[in-house]
């Protein structure tokens, strides 16, 4: 039977029924667990916050200057507000120059204006049903920054992010066993700007596929592997395994602004954010 099956739709090449995005009101604890064991490729939960708080916060957002990532590493250009580990990092650990840059981030945070903290709204949102919820992680002792507004209008790079790779020792005190990118889209593209992720994950010999100088490869890495694609919604959050490889389309029309964090689940089983 599978066989005439097969013979009617010879095209058709068998997909992996776990590597699919799952839409769901609310990041339950269970679907956080199957984002973490590989039982799914990424969690999207539409009207993550409320209509009105996204407005605010893109509202806020939009008349601040944002400045832009290394542009050594990071072609084309994503600009940002706020600071992230990945400018601070010296031979695979957090750079001295980390910790002031993530204070003066917290500062213009503050500096906003807004009545709630944006970040602590996110965590308090995907740790409704984690017990013990949500918090920032903690490298000797010193929390590190909560998270960016990122704008890549021009795109990322295929590329992964997984702290296991990126630093020598363990990031955080507590060492990790899954690793996840948040993200809150406030703003998004009138076409392009799709998050593509693939069934792929880092191997050695991935690196004769690197761009040079980049924290990018050229797509020829992913190429026979399966993948999925998500279009940002406004208000809408996505929650996906890093170490897959992934990518954002270059859009055009209006900008592309998303709030967002890395987070981990500790071997005590807490979900420990940083940015
Ligand atoms: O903006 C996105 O959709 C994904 C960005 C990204 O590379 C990440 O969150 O790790
Ligand atoms: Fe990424």
């Amino acid at each position: 039977m599978q066989l005439a099956d097969l013979s009617a739709h010879p095209q058709a090449v068998p997909r992996d029924p776990h590597f699919r995005v799952v839409s769901v009101p609310a990041f339950t604890r269970d679907r956080i667990a199957d984002l973490a064991v590989g039982r799914c490729a990424a969690i999207k939960v539409p009207d993550f916050l409320p209509a009105a708080t996204c407005a605010e916060i893109l509202g806020a957002l939009q008349s601040s200057p944002f400045e832009s990532y290394g542009r050594q590493r990071v072609q084309p250009p994503v600009m940002r507000f706020g600071v992230g580990v990945s400018d601070h990092r010296l031979s695979g650990a957090i750079a001295d120059s980390y910790w002031p840059a993530a204070e003066a981030s917290r500062a213009a945070w503050r500096g906003l204006g807004l009545p709630y903290d944006p970040f602590a709204l996110c965590r308090e949102a995907l740790g409704t049903d984690w017990p013990g919820g949500v918090s920032v992680g903690r490298s000797g002792g010193r929390e590190l920054a909560p998270g960016v507004a990122r704008e890549p209008n021009h795109g990322f790079q295929v590329h992964f992010d997984e702290a296991l790779r990126e630093f020598h020792e363990d990031l955080l005190d507590a060492p990790l066993v899954a690793q996840f990118a948040f993200n809150l889209y406030l703003s998004v593209p009138d076409t392009g700007g799709e998050t593509v992720i693939w069934r792929h994950r880092w191997h050695p010999a991935d690196e004769t596929h690197r761009l040079p100088q980049s924290y990018g490869y050229a797509e020829s890495v992913v190429a026979d592997a399966e993948s999925v694609e998500v279009r940002p919604a406004v208000g809408e959050a996505l929650l996906l395994d890093p170490r897959n490889f992934h990518a954002v389309r270059p859009s055009t029309g209006a900008r592309r602004i998303a709030l967002g964090f890395s987070m981990g689940l500790s071997i005590n089983g807490d979900l420990l954010t940083w940015g």
